[in-house]
């Protein structure tokens, strides 16, 4: 327990870019108040309203707290209580068994429930390893943008969040921060205050886009070919930084040559928007090196996301822009503090490392993997799912061959979870993991520059149990000795980071965990003399990493899979373009079953424009079924042109069975994967609306 009087100190662990700084009020045993905390740089004082009632969720009725086992059929959620002593039983004899025989049979499935790195993927991750269970491809979320920044920066870097508020001009490229990214937002805001212009570039008029001051309502998965036509732009007005090009780029002739075959002619077709806005946004952009670009992952979920944020990541190297702390690109700055993958998660414990490792499952095919009969090329048949940290009968793609795979009455399935969520309803074994605020973590962020200390605030809630230790208790049980598969929390916590890396100069776990937070030593301006972390140690234009892969070199717009231009046939049998980002309310799947979050987002709606509305005899309020060959969902239809024409928008991601027809928008999202990194393509998916 952290002993401070009034307040301990905890860390905000949902999959946001704030990584909020949290002071929480205990009373009796209870979180009474949750507060942002005032001295943390990056919170100020703030916490988003979700978070607000995070002792709401703590305290909730709801809340898992006792094992169970399975009474109902597959995927009815009905269980009985059990004790821990015949939960690690059952887990231990059927995990044990098949990992006798056939280790990859079983699958680890999570992801980011928390982002702490001791309840994310420590002592899970080993136990894994120790088994040679199948290993999982964490997908689901950033891989393309990783994959982009890496081919052309070298890592997951970016600008400082906090130096936004000195840019004169700040676009806001895929991404809605007053739903996703508020403190990010509090800075574009103080930016704007100061004179600043903010440009939304998204095709949907978000929240954020009506409070910017353009909006460019592209269609969705065309943002590479807007960045090449920027380039254009740039280059034949010649708005260059061509001192920065010489010293700290690598492939400038070839980009050219790539950029000049992109005319805003061309991209205005491409991305059905003027050319003059083409022509206007990139003399903006390129007025001032005091330009910033807010990049975020809804520009990512296509085909091309990859190549996009290659070619957007590419601008501020042309002019010049790293060259100011307010200038450059931030997707993520996850990059800047390097987690100790070996010693976190020890894939030395493998069965035959290095070199016979298991298999790997991207995880967002899981519906595909779960539903194969195992053959030479796809190896054995999945027998056993370990899920944790995550809601796949909710999140992951193309929902029915998900829910098909869960449904297998031969699969055994464990699920640690805090609620009975959609996936935990498909449990043969259910259970009860602590909060963030029962246990304790680690963290970095992948939107500001600090790492930070979480400390339990309270006991567990009734039996839970972090999730390291309930991997500890079957480990345990199934009488492996392993060491590293018994470290205590703390101790991994303390292994979690480089810290030999100049970034944690003077910050190690005892000053971490004593002072909740530390600011890492990243220069304000990190590429004002280049320094990237490339092969070449340049922003990498050209990458000859790509070419050796046999992959094109150079970013590039890739169409959308399901397209007029990427799909004709499909596209004129389902003719709109279904994006379903994030509900301001929710967290991903979190939240949605807190009433009075869930009511202030109400039901399910899918916004159209009123001319694909009236073609098809849709009003406001009107009850509609989204569909396409995968499947179906119902929402309500709210007509208005915040969507652009041949666009629906379904603000997710909904509870199945707290929707009223036991669906959501990833009964239409498809299992394909983008040109780079292996992403999900949710926001790559085409539909047919009608009404009910
Ligand atoms: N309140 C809330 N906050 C969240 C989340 C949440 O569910 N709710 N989820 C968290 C997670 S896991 C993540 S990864 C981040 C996500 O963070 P972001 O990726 O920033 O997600 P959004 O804020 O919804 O912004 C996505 C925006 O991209 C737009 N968009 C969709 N397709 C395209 C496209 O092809 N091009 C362009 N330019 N724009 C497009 C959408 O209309 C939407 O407004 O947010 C995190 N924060
Ligand atoms: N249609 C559509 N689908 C999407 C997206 C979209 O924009 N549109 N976004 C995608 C993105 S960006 C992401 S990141 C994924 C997110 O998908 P997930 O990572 O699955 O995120 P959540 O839905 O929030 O589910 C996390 C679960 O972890 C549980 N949890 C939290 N902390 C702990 C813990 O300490 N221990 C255990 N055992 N459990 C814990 C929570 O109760 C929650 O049920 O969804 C993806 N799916
Ligand atoms: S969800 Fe994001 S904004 Fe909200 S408290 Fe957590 S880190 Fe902060
Ligand atoms: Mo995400």
């Amino acid at each position: 327990m952290n002993a401070s009087a009034d307040f301990a100190r905890a860390v905000c662990p949902h999959d946001c870019p704030d990584t909020c700084a949290m002071r929480v009020t205990v009373e009796d045993g209870r979180a009474i108040k949750i507060a942002g905390d005032p001295d943390h740089p990056p919170t100020q004082g703030v916490l988003c309203t979700k978070v607000s009632r995070y002792a709401e969720r703590v305290h909730h009725p709801m809340r898992l707290t006792q094992p169970m086992k399975r009474v109902g059929r597959k995927g009815e959620g009905r269980f009985e209580s059990i004790s821990w002593e015949e939960a690690s039983e059952i887990a231990a004899s059927r995990l044990g068994e098949i990992a006798a025989r056939t280790p990859e049979a079983i699958l680890p499935y999570s992801y980011a429930g928390t982002m702490g790195l001791v309840q994310g993927d420590s002592i899970a991750q080993r136990f894994f390893h120790k088994l040679g269970a199948s290993r999982l491809d964490r997908t689901i979320c950033a891989a393309a943008g990783a994959a982009g920044l890496r081919y052309t920066y070298g890592s997951s870097v970016g600008m400082h969040m906090e130096h936004f508020a000195e840019s004169e001009v700040i676009l806001i490229w895929g991404g809605n921060p007053i739903a996703s990214n508020l403190h990010f937002w509090t800075r574009a805001q103080e930016a704007k205050r100061n004179g600043a212009k903010l440009i939304a570039i998204d095709p949907y008029r978000s929240l954020t886009a009506e409070k910017c001051h353009q909006h460019i309502a592209l269609k969705p998965g065309t943002d590479g070919a807007l960045a090449l036509g920027m380039m254009y732009v740039l280059i034949t007005d010649n708005r260059l930084d061509n001192d920065y090009l010489v010293a700290h780029t690598h492939g400038y002739e070839a980009l050219k040559a790539r950029a000049l075959t992109y005319s805003p002619a061309r991209v205005a077709e491409i991305c059905g928007i003027d050319e003059q806005v083409i022509v206007d946004l990139a003399r903006l952009y390129g007025s001032t090196r005091k330009a910033a670009i807010r990049m975020n992952y809804g520009l990512q979920r296509v085909r091309g996301g990859g190549n996009a944020v290659r070619a957007i990541a590419c601008l501020p190297a042309l002019t010049g822009a790293w060259r100011e702390r307010a200038g450059g690109v931030l997707l993520s700055s996850s990059g800047w503090a390097n987690i100790d993958a070996n010693a976190l998660q020890r894939p030395d414990l493998i069965p035959g490392w290095p070199k016979r490792l298991p298999r790997v499952i991207n995880m967002n095919q899981i519906g595909n993997a779960l539903t194969h009969a195992g053959d030479a090329a796809f190896g054995p048949k999945i027998e056993a799912i370990v899920v944790y940290n995550s809601n796949p009968v909710a999140v992951a793609p193309d929902s029915r061959t998900v829910a098909a795979g869960f449904a297998r009455e031969d699969l055994f399935t464990i699920v640690l979870e805090q609620f009975q969520t959609d996936t935990a309803d498909y449990a043969d074994l259910l259970l009860p993991a602590t909060t963030q605020l029962e246990h304790l973590d680690v963290h970095k962020s992948y939107g500001h520059t600090y790492v930070m200390a979480n400390v339990p605030a309270l006991a567990p809630v009734g039996e839970a149990r972090p999730n390291t230790e309930i991997f500890r208790t079957i480990a345990r049980k199934m009488g492996l000795t392993e060491p590293a598969l018994f470290e205590a929390d703390e101790d991994v916590a303390a292994q979690a980071f480089q810290w030999g890396d100049p970034v944690f100069d003077g910050i190690d776990w005892t000053s971490l965990k004593a002072n909740g937070w530390a600011k890492l030593n990243v220069a304000d301006a990190p590429f004002a003399n280049g320094g990237f972390r490339t092969p070449s140690g340049k922003c990498e234009f050209y990458s000859d990493v790509l070419a050796k892969m046999g992959l094109d070199p150079l970013p590039d717009y890739l169409p959308p899979y399901e397209s007029a231009d990427g799909a004709p046939e499909l596209a004129a049998r389902y003719p709109l373009a279904m994006i379903s980002p994030p509900a301001r309310n929710f967290l991903n799947s979190t939240f949605v079953n807190i009433e009075s979050l869930r009511a202030t987002e109400g039901e399910p709606h899918v916004d159209l424009n009123p001319a694909d509305a009236v073609s098809r005899g849709i009003a406001d309020g009107d009850e509609v079924r989204v569909f396409n060959d995968r499947g179906a969902m119902r929402a309500r239809a709210r007509v208005s042109d915040r969507a652009r024409e041949g666009l629906v928008v379904g603000l997710s991601i909904w509870w199945k069975k707290l929707s009223p027809d036991g669906r959501n928008a990833n009964e239409v999202t498809s299992q394909a994967l983008t040109d780079l990194g292996g992403s999900a393509t949710f926001y790559d998916c085409l539909v047919e609306v009608e009404r009910v």
